[in-house]
Formats: structure tokens, C-alpha cells, sequence
């Protein structure tokens, strides 16, 4: 009604105005209808009604008020029998209620026993006193009537989950002089009184490392029982190392924030929260669950080689035999990580190599005078798909084994000499050359006497 007037304040034009007062007037005349035109045709309401207080009369919570106030009787047998019919002027009592409806709000958490609203209507005369009644009740005697006061107390827990309105219609009776109902609606405020809940405990899921950053991998599913502010939840991942590679968006899903590399970090365990808005920062509740995160591997690393890239053997080293043993590591797991070995094609391998464990074994007889050094390509490559290969380049460095003779550079030396020729002068430069090297090259001159070696060798001039 305060609404309709301040309406009508803001019309200014006269037509408007009529129309305004014809609608408030139809109004009235339908609210005079609900409240007076239909008799109680069934006083078999009233008796439910009754026996409905009865019912609740002797709970417990009543301690802190007298239970006989709240404890309702019916006296309204005796004037009105069921099916009697109501005189005209009956019909017209004055409106005695002081309002044409009541609506009390009452928070869920409210205990029993609290008075949670007041109906009150108009003395009728003097001596006459108001009697209230609950006529028609959804909510089971949960809102009990003093039947003299109008006083409405609380009997059981609300819980606005399970039912927000309250509809009841109440009955006030003058003495003699008739009835008047009307309808009382109990509104249940919201509280904060449901825990976030996850869907489940503890999650747990996996990813693959490549993954881009910003994909979201595991929706999360928190519901929160109460209304508004107080159902909506914020999620967020709480690592105790602060680590901030997931973090959960706005629709409530654990999203990649940072790249993943499974093979620094291969799983991940985090405690995810919730918490609900309630605009008493102190009422706020929190649920928490448990994420275990695996990265699953790709393949992205390369084989690489541990092994020395070159080698030193010698000369005479048997065919079949292990040169050397190749390594190369792979740091993905499982057959992205295995590694097998080839050697580049040549027409005349020197070399073989078992693919699985490395070992490169010689082919061929080496001649260090021939051929000092020889590069042998490897190639590892892992059993990826697709798979990832790396080379190098292997040098064999061959060691000389003492396989020449010395040779003479000529088989025969002639020299004509003078007969006076002073000892010790240097008349012939033998020179004898030997394949070999280091040592093994090395030439020393003796001088033969009867086919046996006799003294210490020189240098090779003749005196
Ligand atoms: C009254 O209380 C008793 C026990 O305390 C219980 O057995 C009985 O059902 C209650 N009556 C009503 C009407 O609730
Ligand atoms: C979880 O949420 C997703 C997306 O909001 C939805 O598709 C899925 O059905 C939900 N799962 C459960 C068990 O509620
Ligand atoms: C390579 O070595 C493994 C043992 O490490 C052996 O079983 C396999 O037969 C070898 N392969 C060849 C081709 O010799
Ligand atoms: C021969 O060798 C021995 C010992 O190696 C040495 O004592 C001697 O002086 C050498 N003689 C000559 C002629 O070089
Ligand atoms: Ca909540
Ligand atoms: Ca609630
Ligand atoms: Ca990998
Ligand atoms: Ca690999």
C-alpha cells in the first residue's frame, strides 16, 4: 500500500489519478472479500488447528515460557458448529487485524523458544478480549500462537535448505462477536551453515607434459548448500611450497599455469580449497581436498652421449674385439627413454656396434701406417614416436704396435779410403728406416762380429 501511494504522489495528471483510485478501490474490495466474504464453511479447520497445538504442548523448549500461554484450547466448539451459517452482519465485523497480512522474517540459526513474531488486532469493546487461533498451519506447529498474546514462539530448528515460507492463517475471535483470519507468512533468512563440499576427497588425474599452459584438466565440483553469497565458493590451490604451476579459474576447474616438464617434476600433490562468501568474513567456511597430479611423459629429450668421443687402441688389437662400450642417456621414461645405437653406413665397416648395449667391436685389421685415425658417425636414437635421434663423431686413435723391421736404405755401401786417413774421422752415414714409431721406430746401428752383437749401438757412423 505505501508502494501504490507514492505511486499516486508522482502522477500528475487527473486521468491517471482515476484510474489509481479505481484500482485501489478494487482492490480493497478484493481484500474485503478474502477476509470477511468466506465464512468458515468447515469449523473442522479450527479443531485441526487446535489439535495441531496440542500436539507440539508438551516439548521441551517451552521452559522459558509458561506452557499453558502457548498451550491452545479450542473454546469455539460451542458457538460455532460446523456447517451453521453466518449472518449478514457477522460477515461485516470490521477489519480487526492491524494488518492485512503479516510477514515476519526469521533467520534459519534462530534457536527454539525464541518469539519470532506478533499478530494483534483491534479491541473489539471492553471486556472482550481478542482469542488467536491457527487455522491452517504448513508448518506442522512450528510456529506456535499464544492464543492471548498473538506472540508466535519458535518450537523446532529451521533450516532454510529444507524450507523457505511458512504460510499460516491465523484466527483472531472477539468474544461473541465473530472471527477474523488472516494470513501470516514466515519468511526463512538464509545463514551460512553449510560447508563447501567437493565432489570427492581426493582427486587424482593426469597430464600430459606438454600440455599448454592454460589448459584445465579437472573440474573441481564444489557445491555449496546455502543461498547467495553464502553458496558461492572461492577455489583456490594451496601449496606449501608455494609452488604456482596450477591454479583454479573462476568456473572451478584446475587449469596449467605454468609449463609442465615431467622430467623435473613428475607429480604434483596439492591441497585445494574452498570458501564460501559469506559477507561475514568471520562466518566464512572452508572445505579442502586433495589433488595428486601425474605428468605423463612425451618424448622430449634427445638421446645423449655419455661416453668419451674418442678412443685410443692398438694397432694390433683382435678382430671381434670391444673397442669401446658407447653410452647415451635419455632422461623421458618407459621407451622414450630407450636408447639404441647404429653406425653410419660405410661401404667397409672397420667397426660393428650391438645396438641395444653399445659395444663397438673391430671388423677390420687396423694398419697404423696406413690409417692413424679413423672417425666412426654414431647415431643413438630412443624408441619414441616420433622418435629423437643425436650423433657424434667417434675418434679412434691407433696406437703403434712394433710390427716393421728396420730396413736399410741400401743393401750395400762402398767406399774407397785413403791410407792415411787419421782415426776417428767420420767416413759413412748408415741410415736404416723403420715404419714404426716413437720406440718402436727407433734405429740403433751395432756392429756385427762373427753373426753376434758385440757392443753398445751408435748412431750409426761409420769411424
Ligand atoms: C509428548 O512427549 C512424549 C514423550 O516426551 C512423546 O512420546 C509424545 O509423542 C509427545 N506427544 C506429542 C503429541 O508429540
Ligand atoms: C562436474 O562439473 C562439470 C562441469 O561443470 C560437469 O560437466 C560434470 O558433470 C560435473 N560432475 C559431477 C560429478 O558433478
Ligand atoms: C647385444 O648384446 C645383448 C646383450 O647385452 C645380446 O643379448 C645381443 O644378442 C647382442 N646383439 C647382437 C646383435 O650381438
Ligand atoms: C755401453 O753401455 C754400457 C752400459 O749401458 C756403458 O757403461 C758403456 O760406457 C757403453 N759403451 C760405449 C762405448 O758407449
Ligand atoms: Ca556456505
Ligand atoms: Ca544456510
Ligand atoms: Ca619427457
Ligand atoms: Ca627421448
Amino acid at each position: 500500500m505505501v508502494k501504490i501511494v507514492s505511486l499516486i504522489t508522482k502522477m500528475d495528471t487527473a486521468g491517471s489519478l482515476i484510474k489509481w483510485k479505481t484500482f485501489i478501490f478494487y482492490l480493497m474490495v478484493v481484500n474485503y472479500m478474502f477476509f470477511y466474504g468466506v465464512p468458515f464453511s468447515n469449523m473442522a479447520d479450527a479443531s485441526q488447528a487446535a489439535s495441531n497445538q496440542e500436539k507440539w504442548s508438551n516439548m521441551t523448549l517451552v521452559e522459558r515460557h509458561p506452557l499453558s500461554s502457548w498451550y491452545q484450547r479450542s473454546h469455539w466448539h460451542g458457538n460455532n458448529k460446523p456447517g451453521a451459517t453466518h449472518s449478514p452482519q457477522r460477515r461485516l465485523t470490521p477489519l480487526s487485524f492491524y494488518k492485512l497480512v503479516y510477514s515476519f522474517q526469521v533467520k534459519e540459526d534462530t534457536q527454539p523458544g525464541t518469539i519470532v513474531g506478533n499478530v494483534e488486532a483491534g479491541e473489539h469493546s471492553k471486556g472482550s478480549t481478542n482469542t488467536f487461533f491457527v487455522l491452517e498451519d504448513d508448518g506442522e506447529g512450528l510456529f506456535l500462537l499464544s492464543h492471548l498474546s498473538g506472540d508466535f514462539l519458535l518450537s523446532r530448528s529451521l533450516d532454510y535448505e529444507t524450507q523457505r515460507l511458512y504460510i499460516l492463517t491465523v484466527v483472531v475471535k472477539h468474544g461473541d462477536l465473530g472471527a477474523s483470519r488472516v494470513r501470516v507468512y514466515f519468511n526463512v533468512l538464509d545463514v551460512n551453515d553449510n560447508l563447501p563440499v567437493f565432489r570427492l576427497d581426493s582427486y587424482s588425474v593426469s597430464v600430459p607434459e606438454d600440455s599448454p599452459v592454460g589448459t584445465c584438466f579437472l573440474s573441481l565440483n564444489v557445491s555449496d548448500a546455502d543461498d547467495g553469497m553464502n553458496g558461492e565458493v572461492d577455489i583456490e590451490v594451496t601449496a606449501e611450497d608455494g609452488d604456482t604451476t596450477f591454479l583454479v579459474n573462476p568456473d572451478g576447474a584446475l587449469c596449467l599455469n605454468i609449463e609442465l616438464d615431467r622430467e623435473s617434476s613428475s607429480d604434483y600433490r596439492l591441497t585445494v580449497q574452498a570458501t564460501d562468501r559469506a559477507l561475514s568474513i568471520s562466518r566464512r567456511l572452508t572445505a579442502t581436498a586433495r589433488v595428486v597430479i601425474n605428468v605423463d611423459d612425451i618424448n622430449d629429450n634427445m638421446p645423449s652421449f655419455t661416453s668419451a668421443g674418442s678412443v685410443t687402441i692398438p694397432e694390433d688389437t683382435a678382430l671381434q674385439a670391444v673397442v669401446m662400450v658407447i653410452q647415451a642417456v635419455d632422461v623421458d621414461s618407459g621407451s622414450n627413454g630407450d636408447v639404441v645405437y647404429t653406425l653410419e653406413d660405410t661401404s667397409v665397416s672397420v667397426f660393428s656396434i650391438n645396438r641395444t648395449n653399445g659395444r663397438l667391436y673391430l671388423q677390420q685389421p687396423l694398419d697404423r701406417e696406413q690409417l692413424d685415425t679413423l672417425t666412426v658417425t654414431v647415431t643413438a636414437t630412443d624408441r619414441g614416436s616420433p622418435p629423437l635421434a643425436s650423433s657424434m663423431n667417434l675418434a679412434v686413435h691407433v696406437e703403434d704396435a712394433n710390427d716393421h723391421n728396420p730396413e736399410f736404405t741400401h743393401n750395400y755401401y762402398s767406399l774407397a779410403l785413403r791410407e792415411d786417413t787419421p782415426r776417428g774421422t767420420s767416413l759413412l752415414q748408415l741410415r736404416a728406416l723403420d715404419g714404426d714409431i716413437g720406440f718402436n721406430g727407433q734405429v740403433w746401428y751395432y756392429k756385427l762380429s762373427q753373426g753376434h752383437k758385440k757392443d753398445n749401438g751408435s748412431n750409426g757412423q761409420v769411424q
